[in-house]
C-alpha cells in the first residue's frame, strides 16, 4: 500500500455505491454539482493527481492530456467507448488508459430492442397522441407500423453488443446479417450471415443495428449514398455513437419515406441533437439511455474501481486496460 491515499478525481457525480468505494480507497475529488468539466477545469482540478476517473464527454483530448500533471498514472473512464480519451496521447505521456467493457453489454442491447420496436411500431407517434388527449379511439388502420417478426437485421459491429441485440432479435425470428472487422467463429455467429464488406450487407438490412465503435472510419459511415443501398422502408437503429450517422442524409432520407424510420439513442453533438430529428414524428428517439440501470451503472463504476485499484493501490495491471488503435 502507498503510504498516502493516491487522489482520484470523478469528473462527474458517480451512483452513490460508487463514490463510497472511491472514498474508501482514495482522496476522492468529487463532483456533487455534477457539473460537466471544461478543458480548462479539468486542467486546474487535476492538478496534483494520480488518477482521472471520466466519463463520455469530457474533454480527456490530446491538448488536455499534454497538459496534465506528471503525477497523473491512470485515465479510467467510466464507459466501454473512449474516441473521448485520446489514447495514443496518454501512451505517450506514460498514461494507462481503462474502460469498462461487458458490464453494459446487456443493458445497452436491451435499449437497441427497445429503439428497434420503438420505431418498428410507432411508439412515439402513439404516445404523443396518447399524452396530447388526442386519442379518440382506436381504428382498423391507426398507426400501422412494421412488422418485426421474420425480418432480416443487419449488425454493423458484431462486438459483445452486436451479439447481444442478434441474440435478442432472434427471439423475434428475425434473420442476422452481421459486418465486422473479423469474421466470427461459428460459435459466435450463431447462423448469422456475415458481409466482409459493410455495404454488401446494406441490401439485406429490413432493419440495420449500428453497434460499431465510433473511429475515424466509421465517422458519418452511414451517408446518403450508403443509406440508398438499403431497401425501401428500411428502418436504422443506433445505439453506438451518434456521428457515425450523417445526420442530414438520415433525416432527409426519413423525411423522404426512404426509411420508414430511425430508433436513436446517441446523436452526433449529443445533448445538442441535429434539430431536424425533432420535426421527425416517427423518429423514436431516447437521450442516451443505453447503459442506464443502476444495476449497470454501479457496475461499471466497480469496473472503472478495479481499474484503478490494480494501478494505483496494488501496482498491478489494470484488468480493462486499452491501446492505442
Ligand atoms: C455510458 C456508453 O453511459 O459506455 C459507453 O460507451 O456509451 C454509455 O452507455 C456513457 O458513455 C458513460 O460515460
Amino acid at each position: 500500500m502507498p503510504d498516502r491515499k493516491p487522489r482520484v478525481l470523478a469528473t462527474r457525480l458517480f451512483p452513490p455505491a460508487v463514490e463510497d468505494r472511491l472514498r474508501a480507497g482514495f482522496d476522492a475529488m468529487l463532483n456533487p454539482a455534477d457539473t460537466p468539466y471544461d478543458a480548462d477545469r479539468l486542467i486546474r482540478a487535476i492538478d496534483g493527481c494520480d488518477g482521472l476517473m471520466c466519463a463520455a464527454g469530457d474533454p480527456v483530448n490530446a491538448e488536455a492530456i499534454a497538459r496534465f500533471p506528471d503525477t497523473l498514472r491512470i485515465i479510467a473512464t467510466f464507459s466501454v467507448g473512449y474516441e473521448h480519451v485520446d489514447v495514443a496521447a496518454a501512451a505517450r505521456r506514460g498514461i494507462v488508459v481503462t474502460n469498462t467493457p461487458d458490464v453494459l453489454t446487456d443493458a445497452t442491447a436491451d435499449i437497441a430492442m427497445l429503439c428497434l420496436l420503438g420505431a418498428a411500431r410507432r411508439a412515439q407517434e402513439g404516445i404523443d397522441m396518447l399524452r396530447r388527449r388526442q386519442w379518440t379511439g382506436w381504428t382498423p388502420t391507426q398507426l400501422m407500423g412494421t412488422h418485426v417478426t421474420g425480418k432480416r437485421l443487419g449488425v454493423l459491429g458484431m462486438g459483445r453488443i452486436g451479439q447481444a441485440v442478434a441474440e435478442r432479435a432472434r427471439a423475434f425470428r428475425m434473420t442476422i446479417h452481421y459486418s465486422n472487422r473479423h469474421r466470427l467463429p461459428e460459435s459466435a455467429a450463431n447462423g448469422a450471415t456475415f458481409h466482409a464488406d459493410p455495404q454488401d450487407m446494406l441490401p439485406h438490412c429490413d432493419f440495420l443495428s449500428i453497434n460499431c465503435p465510433l473511429t475515424p472510419q466509421t465517422r458519418k459511415w452511414l451517408n446518403a449514398a450508403r443509406i440508398a443501398r438499403l431497401p425501401d422502408g428500411a428502418i436504422v437503429v443506433n445505439t453506438a455513437r451518434g456521428p457515425v450517422v450523417d445526420d442530414e442524409a438520415l433525416i432527409a432520407a426519413v423525411r423522404s419515406g426512404k426509411l420508414a424510420s430511425v430508433g436513436l439513442d446517441v446523436f452526433d453533438g449529443e445533448p445538442n441533437l441535429h434539430p431536424g430529428y425533432y420535426e421527425l414524428p416517427n423518429a423514436f428517439l431516447l437521450p442516451h439511455l443505453g447503459s442506464a440501470t443502476a444495476e449497470t451503472r454501479n457496475a461499471m463504476g466497480f469496473r472503472a474501481l478495479d481499474n484503478l485499484e490494480a494501478l494505483l493501490l496494488r501496482g498491478e495491471t489494470p484488468p480493462h486496460q486499452v491501446q492505442p488503435a
